[in-house]
């Protein structure tokens, strides 16, 4: 045993390096493969928008960025896991709570999959979903003002990887756990190498409010324990079912990377949620005593919350017949694609000289058939030629995902030989082949999950940089190609570089988005309780040793701009209102030696900064984003005297000698 397992690890090391030398090279005909009349394809003129907005995951980065399709521009980081101080996100007051989770405020995360809102199996625009994968949660962004508006985190989930894939009208935004693990209301202090007999997987199906988008925990599913990697729903005739590819079904707890790649077939586990809903109406759901976060951002108060829950409903699918069955896939499958159709269901096994694709009609006949080969752990095994539609031969090493046109095409990113092939879902046959620079991970088409693809465009997201760009010391941007698919053979045009490690992404036309796109925050519907309404309605209250200064920004001065009285063993809270009323004018507020970030106050909104200074003095503050001429002149001081101190709060603009002052001085 140990002898093979010692063959296995070299002989995928020789394969892993010798490919992997395949690209410490620069390959030739890299420039060459661009074709004459690119750059007039990809260029939009000064003035003139894009023609997609295309969401990428920013992985590691923790956030969503926004680039113009086909220009490759960037348009905005959206912060949904990690703080940004850029914007303040997770510094104020108001958004801290979005990143509030069972295990306290968690900074950053780990996002890979974002998801459009879709209607009739079309992306909508209406909101786009996002997985955390370290501290298991599910974003929302609201694609109206482009901010996460909701977190909900996943209880017995860890590497919340198989996510946030939607159903078909968004009924559902699905989390699958990569890893599996004890139970949250279990003991979970176990020996590791009791992984057989103590460890779990689930998923998770979130219900989203179809008018507001709120999203809940209607179910999870308890499944067998491997691992679960990515998933899609199914749509027209398969509508009703969930796709999910799992690897690890040897159960391993160590060196997955030998000790999971042993068996030939892992599986694609189809979930029947129409099945699942029927039996929570029967109530054969548990509930379960869990503890998860649940944030929400109030665009009325600007203002998040922040709920902890503490139960939810489990169906266990080895006793809940017709709930999950699973079809052998070679070999550690990662993507799993559905086509427009709904018909064809592609796992993509990594390890896999070839691409299975299997047929809805053919699965569902062999379940009515009892086409079985047994189970797993308690789970059908629908027998693999049964469920097979064909397999795609020799197209590629290491595919890992597929995204369609359209027009019956199917386009696999390959890993390890760093290409995108395309495919015919029909007879299976390769029709072209493209390299990319360098290893390919996902792959996007303009609604190339959903019912109607946009197959103008293809986007590569590549997890190796190498020399595409002028050096930038160790670390390098990571980088995006874009293709233009419409022809019979796909065309290089461009490549961009991204922020963090893009996973999955999505693209939407831009007419979709931008006629709902928010301008500003109405300042008669702000009811953040700390708003100031108006400049006279600014103050500075003390309650105890904390100060609240009622703060208004309107250019070019703030409202006070010189504050006094404020004693050490103050906390002070500056909840700064931007009274402006015009598109593209906010204003920043940041002070001298805040552990903070600056304040980014959008047009009718209020948001608050807690600063607690260090020692007696005098602290500038001012407007950190360039709002008019004189936004220079933006500025002002805020005094702090010593413990015990009896300056008068005072607060004033425009006066140049506070009263306070001069009775200060005469005392
Ligand atoms: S992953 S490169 Cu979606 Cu996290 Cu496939
Ligand atoms: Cu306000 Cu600069």
């Amino acid at each position: 045993m140990k002898v093979s397992i010692f063959k296995f690890t070299l002989l995928v090391t020789i394969i892993i390096t010798s490919l992997y030398s395949l690209h410490s090279c620069k390959p030739r005909g890299a420039q060459s493969a661009i074709s004459g009349d690119a750059a007039a394809k990809v260029y939009v003129a000064p003035g003139k928008y894009d023609e997609f907005y295309n969401f990428l995951s920013g992985g590691f980065s923790g956030q969503m960025s926004v680039y113009g399709l086909p220009s490759g521009r960037l348009l905005r980081v959206i912060p949904v896991f990690s703080v940004d101080p850029e914007k303040g996100y997770g510094y104020s007051e108001e958004t801290k709570p979005m990143l509030n989770t069972s295990h306290g405020f968690v900074p950053w995360d780990d996002l890979h999959h974002p998801e459009l809102s879709q209607t009739n199996g079309e992306v909508d625009g209406r909101w786009i979903f996002g997985n955390g994968n370290n501290t298991p949660r599910i974003a929302r962004v609201d694609l109206k003002t482009f901010r996460t508006a909701e977190i909900i985190e996943i209880p017995n989930s860890a590497g919340n990887h198989s996510s946030a894939f939607t159903t078909e009208n968004t009924e559902y935004v699905v989390a699958g756990t990569r890893f599996s693990v004890p139970m949250d209301n279990s003991n979970g202090d176990v020996p590791i190498n009791t992984y057989k007999q103590n460890f779990k997987g689930t998923v998770s199906f979130i219900k989203v409010d179809p008018k507001d988008g709120n999203m809940s925990i209607a179910f999870q599913i308890l499944l067998p324990r491997v691992n679960f990697d990515l998933s899609h729903a199914g749509k027209g005739p398969s509508h009703g079912w969930f796709f999910f590819s799992c690897y690890n079904s040897e159960q391993a707890n160590t060196l997955l990377e030998v000790n999971a790649s042993q068996r030939d077939k892992d599986f694609i586990m189809a979930v029947n949620w129409k099945k699942a809903e029927e039996y929570m109406q029967q109530g054969k759901g548990k509930k379960q005593t869990v503890r998860y976060a649940h944030n929400k951002y109030d665009e009325n108060t600007h203002t998040a919350t922040s709920t902890i829950e503490t139960e939810v409903t489990v169906l266990d699918s080895k006793e809940l017949p017709g709930l999950v069955y699973l079809m052998p896939c070679p070999k550690s499958p990662h993507g799993c694609d559905v086509d427009p159709t709904g018909e064809y269901i592609v796992g993509s096994g990594k390890l896999a000289a070839l691409i299975p694709v299997f047929s809805f009609a053919k699965m569902q006949k062999a379940i009515a058939d009892k086409k079985f080969d047994g189970d797993y752990q308690g789970i059908p095994v629908i027998k693999y030629e049964e469920a097979l539609y064909g397999e795609v031969q020799k197209p590629g090493l290491g595919p890992l995902h597929t995204e369609f046109d359209g027009r019956g095409n199917a386009y696999t990113s390959f890993f390890v030989s760093s290409e995108v092939v395309k495919w015919n879902i029909k007879d299976l046959k390769v029709l072209d082949r493209i390299p990319t620079y360098y290893s390919i991970g996902h792959l996007m088409i303009p609604g190339g999950d959903s019912k109607k693809p946009n197959g103008k465009y293809l986007v590569a997201y590549n997890k190796i940089t190498k020399d595409r760009y002028l050096p930038t010391g160790p670390e390098l941007a990571q980088s995006a190609q874009l293709f233009d698919i419409s022809g019979d053979k796909m065309k290089l045009l461009l490549d961009f570089p991204t922020i963090g490690e893009p996973h999955y992404a999505q693209a939407i036309a831009a007419d979709l988005i931008m006629k709902n796109s928010r301008k500003i925050y109405k300042l008669e519907e702000n009811t953040n309780p700390y708003v100031s309404m108006g400049e006279g309605k600014a103050k500075v209250e003390r309650k105890g040793n904390e100060i609240h200064v009622y703060m208004t920004a309107i250019r070019s001065h703030f409202n006070p701009d010189n504050i006094e009285g404020v004693r050490m063993g103050d906390v002070v809270y500056f909840h700064v209102t931007n009274l402006e009323q015009d598109w593209d004018v906010p204003h920043g507020f940041a002070i001298k030696g805040a552990n903070n970030a600056e304040l980014l106050i959008m047009p009718g909104e209020t948001q608050t900064l807690k600063w607690t200074p260090e020692k007696a003095g005098v602290y500038p503050m001012y407007c950190t984003d360039f709002c008019s001429a004189l936004h220079q002149e933006m500025q002002g001081y805020i005094r702090v005297s010593v413990a015990g101190s009896n300056t008068p709060l005072t607060f004033s603009t425009g006066k140049t000698e506070p009263a306070a002052i001069a009775e200060n001085v005469l005392k």
